[in-house]
C-alpha cells in the first residue's frame, strides 16, 4: 500500500536538489482535495440540512459549493510559505498571498470546481490545479508568475469526485493516480503509469453546437461517426458536460475531448490557464497531446488571466486526425 505521501517523497528522492516544498505543495492541495471531497459528499443533503445562504447548526453560514471549494483551495495555499501567488477561475484578479504570510517560490492555478452544473444532478466534477516556478524577481509575486505557457509548468494534475475520489498528478515524470480510501482518508497509489491509448475509442464534444462550427471541425466530427471510413473508424460518443471527467474516462480507456471554437464561442469556451494548460501537461505527460487545432497548447503565451482557447485533446492519432483536417480544410 503506498500512500500519496510515501510516492511523493520516494519521487522526490530522485532529485538530490530537491528541498521538498513542490512536495508539500502537492499535500497541501492533497488535503484540500478531500475536504472537498467530504462537503460534495453532503451535497445531496443540502435540502435537508439547510440550503445554500442558510445557517446551520453550528451558526456557521452554508456555502454554495464553487465558491466553499474555491475558499477551501486558496486557503491551503496561501500561508504555507511555500507559494508567492495565485489565481482561480472564480476571482477576477490574480490572488495575492496575505501580508502576515512568507511569500514562496510557486504560482498555483486552480479551477476549484469544474462542471459545477453538474453538482445538482449528483454528476462528478473535479478540481484543476496548476503549478509554476515564479519568475518575477522581486516583490510578492505578480500577474507575470501566472500568464506564463504551459511548458513551464513544474506540476499539473486533477481531482475528480466522482464513484471514487481520485488525484491525477504529474511533475513531467509520467502521470500517477490516487484513489482516496474513505475508511482510513488517505489516497493510495492505484494507477502508477497511465499512458493512454494511441488511438482511443470514445470521442466526447457537445453536439448540440454542430451547426455553429466551422466547416472543418463539422468535417472532422463526421469522420467520429463513421461517415469516413476511409480516414477514420468511426467512435463511440461519451459526453457528460464536465472537463474532469469526460477527459479522465479518456484518459484511461482512450479517447478524444474537443471544446471546438464556434460562431458564438469564437475563442472556444475553456480558460487556457485553469483547464486547457494543466489538462494538456496530463495529457502529454501520458503519452497524447492537445491542440488548439493550430497550435500546440503547452505553447500558448497567455496575455490574459482568463483567456479561453479552442480545445482538442487525448489520444494522439485521434487528435492528429482533427489537426489534419482542419488544415485540410484550410483552418489550420
Ligand atoms: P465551468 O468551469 O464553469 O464548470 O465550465 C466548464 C465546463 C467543463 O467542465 C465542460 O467541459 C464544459 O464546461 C461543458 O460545456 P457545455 O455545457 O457547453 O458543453
Ligand atoms: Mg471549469
Amino acid at each position: 500500500m503506498i500512500t500519496i505521501e510515501r510516492f511523493i517523497l520516494d519521487q522526490e528522492e530522485k532529485y538530490p536538489e530537491a528541498t521538498g516544498e513542490l512536495s508539500n505543495l502537492l499535500y497541501d492541495i492533497a488535503l484540500a482535495a478531500k475536504i472537498i471531497a467530504a462537503a460534495i459528499r453532503r451535497a445531496g443533503l443540502v435540502n435537508i440540512l439547510g440550503s445554500a445562504g442558510a445557517t446551520n447548526v453550528q451558526g456557521e453560514e452554508q456555502q454554495k459549493l464553487d465558491i466553499f471549494a474555491n475558499e477551501t483551495m486558496t486557503n491551503a495555499l496561501n500561508h504555507t510559505g511555500r507559494v508567492c501567488v495565485m489565481a482561480s477561475e472564480e476571482d477576477e484578479q490574480i490572488i495575492p498571498v496575505p501580508s502576515q504570510y512568507p511569500s514562496g517560490k510557486y504560482a498555483v492555478l486552480y479551477d476549484p470546481l469544474d462542471g459545477s452544473s453538474n453538482i445538482d444532478v449528483n454528476g462528478a466534477v473535479g478540481t484543476i490545479f496548476s503549478i509554476y516556478r515564479r519568475v518575477s524577481l522581486e516583490g510578492r509575486g505578480s500577474e507575470a508568475d501566472v500568464l506564463q505557457p504551459g511548458c513551464r509548468q513544474v506540476a499539473a494534475g486533477y481531482v475528480i469526485y466522482g464513484s471514487s475520489t481520485m488525484l491525477i498528478y504529474s511533475t513531467g515524470q509520467g502521470v500517477a493516480g490516487f484513489t482516496l480510501d474513505p475508511s482510513i482518508g488517505e489516497f493510495l497509489l492505484s494507477h502508477p503509469k497511465i499512458v493512454t491509448p494511441r488511438v482511443g475509442k470514445y470521442y466526447s464534444v457537445n453536439e448540440s453546437n454542430f451547426a455553429r462550427w466551422t466547416k472543418g471541425t463539422q468535417w472532422a466530427v463526421r469522420g467520429f461517426h463513421g461517415d469516413r471510413p476511409e480516414e477514420i473508424t468511426g467512435k463511440n460518443s461519451r459526453y457528460i458536460g464536465s472537463l474532469v471527467a469526460d477527459f479522465h474516462r479518456n484518459l484511461l480507456a482512450g479517447g478524444i475531448f474537443m471544446y471546438p471554437a464556434d460562431s458564438k464561442n469564437t475563442r472556444g469556451k475553456l480558460r487556457l490557464l485553469y483547464e486547457a494548460s494543466p489538462m494538456a501537461f496530463i495529457a502529454e505527460q501520458a503519452g497524447g497531446s492537445a491542440t488548439d487545432g493550430v497550435h500546440r497548447i503547452l505553447d500558448i503565451v497567455p496575455d490574459n488571466l482568463h483567456q479561453r482557447t479552442p480545445l482538442v485533446i487525448g489520444s494522439r492519432e485521434d487528435v492528429g486526425y482533427v489537426a489534419d483536417t482542419l488544415r485540410r480544410m484550410g483552418e489550420g
